[in-house]
């Protein structure tokens, strides 16, 4: 297999409002990631993923951008932007920004002259059509609002948004806009960054002629259909491969939801010259329901180790996996997929040890690292998340009951994990000597990064040691991965093979004690162990007895 640096990278994502504020205003900025630089450092990882942090109106905190050459407000100037990336490429983290080119801001500039008048010349820079008798061009709905359209007064047309009504769609099928895309990479590309996330690059190409969903079937406006892989996504990834990606040794990886499988090989496959990996989001889609999100599934440890092969099984030799447990539109995974209450310690370790151990790229969200948790907010005046608050007020002029709803936005409301970092008991947990933009969770003042770093047991302490394992054995990056069948549904077992490397993975899925027994030709004893989230690991035959979430990585 190929050895490249974005596989053996190890990535930590920032969500620049929430990470660390360095002038008391209440929301992080880029001087504050800056004065954390060595606690990243300290942790391990290699990379640092920057959610965006461009000129924006913060209707979707940053992603809808106003202005792509400049950084909000909030956040510093471009000097602040500078001295982040100079200071971290000196302690040789890369950096990648959130490349968010579906959309921009209603407040960009191309899209104030595109609304201006149906004869500039940027109107065709985004997606503009009539109303179809009075009403909406098509019958698609938008990921955050009831349609996917909003009517303009000015010019007496509907623009297409498949976010809020803030965040117009890019109309790729431009090769001008393509081309201002290309123009502001490559300018990102020459200031020294190191890669992109791209923010939902599937949905970039609509299929011609934006066909209604379902004209019979009112009610049912899944549009999906029409723009997640769209016609000419594959042309549009690889033309920008060809014009700016090629020129640069950097790093990509592709916003992928609802992606299937054979799509997200097509789009990591070296030879089609596209992304270097995509994040598909089938974990995280789990614990929702037949109408989406906004239900609640119990975690299923069967399914998570269904999906978690078949997306290892698929990729392997073909494409390349980026691997991830939560981000900052999803729960915190200790919450979310394991315990966070009795065994938050315990879980959380588990689920770094799959992250840590999996072949692909493999993300770390900003906190986990210390087992932060859902946030208990008390009222739906808390929130500040726009995918929230349009749940919320449309379910309710349905007539739903505001307490079923206030039931299932504190489990699933992206909010969750866009609380603050708690940094040390101190006040605000350290985030800030003002007031926060969003609460801070209370358990601040016993999780936090001042006490994960003190106690040698902590979180932080074994994500370390999970990383090191991960630099020191290529296996761990480079190794195939090869399922072990397990009778026990809780537990969770593989190989990661290269060449006479060998090392095995048992994890207990499940609060519930459970047992691995081991086939004839992996044979295990204590001093095999390379990591494990218990102080002792557990028995050694060929039969292990595991611990609720008990977690082990022997080196065969
Ligand atoms: O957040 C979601 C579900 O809770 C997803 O549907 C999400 O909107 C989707 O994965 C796209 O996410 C990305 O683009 C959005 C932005 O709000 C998200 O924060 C971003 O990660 C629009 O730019
Ligand atoms: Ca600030």
């Amino acid at each position: 297999m190929e050895q490249k640096w974005w596989k053996e990278a190890v990535v930590y994502q920032i969500y620049p409002r929430s990470f660390c504020d360095s002038n008391g205003d209440g929301i992080g900025d880029l001087p504050g990631i800056t004065s954390k630089l060595d606690y990243i450092k300290e942790l391990g990882v290699s990379v640092i993923w920057l959610c965006p942090v461009y000129k924006s109106p913060n209707d979707d905190n940053g992603y809808d951008i106003a202005d792509y050459y400049d950084i909000m407000d909030e956040f510093g100037t471009l000097e602040d932007f500078n001295t982040l990336l100079s200071e971290a490429h000196k302690r040789g983290l890369r950096l990648i920004m959130d490349l968010v080119v579906n959309h921009t801001s209603d407040e960009n500039k191309w899209f104030v002259e595109s609304r201006s008048s149906k004869d500039n010349d940027k109107r065709d820079y985004y997606i503009w059509r009539k109303g179809k008798d009075g009403k909406e061009p098509n019958d698609w709905t938008s990921f955050f609002t009831p349609s996917a359209w909003q009517y303009d007064e000015k010019t007496g047309e509907y623009y297409l948004h498949l976010f809020s009504k803030k965040q117009p769609d890019l109309n790729w099928e431009n090769e001008k806009v393509r081309n201002e895309v290309y123009r502001l990479m490559t300018w990102w590309f020459d200031r020294g960054i190191d890669g992109f996330r791209m923010d939902v690059i599937n949905c970039i190409s609509k299929v011609a002629g934006l066909p209604s969903v379902e004209p019979n079937k009112p009610g049912y406006h899944w549009a999906g259909k029409y723009f997640i892989s769209g016609p000419r996504v594959h042309e549009f990834l690889h033309e920008m491969n060809t014009k700016v990606l090629s020129k640069y040794d950097c790093m990509t990886v592709g916003e992928a939801a609802s992606t299937t499988l054979d799509e997200a090989v097509r789009f990591t496959e070296p030879e089609r010259k596209e992304l270097n990996m995509v994040f598909q989001f089938d974990l995280m889609n789990m614990d929702g329901g037949p109408d989406g999100k906004w239900q609640i599934k119990k975690f299923s440890p069967s399914e998570f180790k269904r999906i978690t092969s078949k997306w290892q099984l698929g990729m392997q030799g073909r494409g390349w996996n980026s691997v991830f447990l939560g981000n900052h539109d999803n729960p915190r995974v200790v919450s979310r997929f394991g315990n966070d209450g009795k065994y938050r310690y315990e879980s959380a370790k588990m689920f770094a040890t799959v992250l840590l151990t999996l072949q692909g790229t493999p993300y770390i969200y900003q906190g986990d690292e210390i087992g932060m948790t859902n946030m208990p907010f008390n009222s739906i005046e808390d929130y500040r998340d726009v995918e929230t608050f349009s749940f919320y007020n449309e379910a309710v002029k349905k007539g739903a009951d505001k307490q079923e709803l206030m039931k299932v936005i504190r489990v699933k409301s992206r909010d969750n994990s866009r609380t603050p970092i708690q940094w040390s008991s101190e006040k605000n947990a350290g985030f800030t000597t003002g007031t926060p933009w969003i609460q801070v969770n209370p358990n601040y003042t016993s999780i936090n990064v001042e006490q994960s770093r003190k106690d040698s047991d902590s979180i932080f302490h074994y994500y370390q040691k999970l990383i090191e394992l991960r630099k020191n054995n290529p296996v761990l990056v480079y190794g195939d991965f090869v399922p072990v069948k397990q009778e026990d549904e809780n537990v969770f077992a593989y190989l990661r093979v290269l060449g006479n490397e060998r090392m095995l993975v048992v994890l207990n899925l499940s609060a519930e004690n459970a047992s691995f027994s081991a086939s004839d030709d992996i044979c295990i004893s204590e001093s095999s162990v390379a990591a494990s989230n218990y102080s002792q690991a557990g028995k050694a035959d060929n039969k292990l007895l595991l611990r609720p979430y008990e977690a082990i990585v022997f080196s065969l």
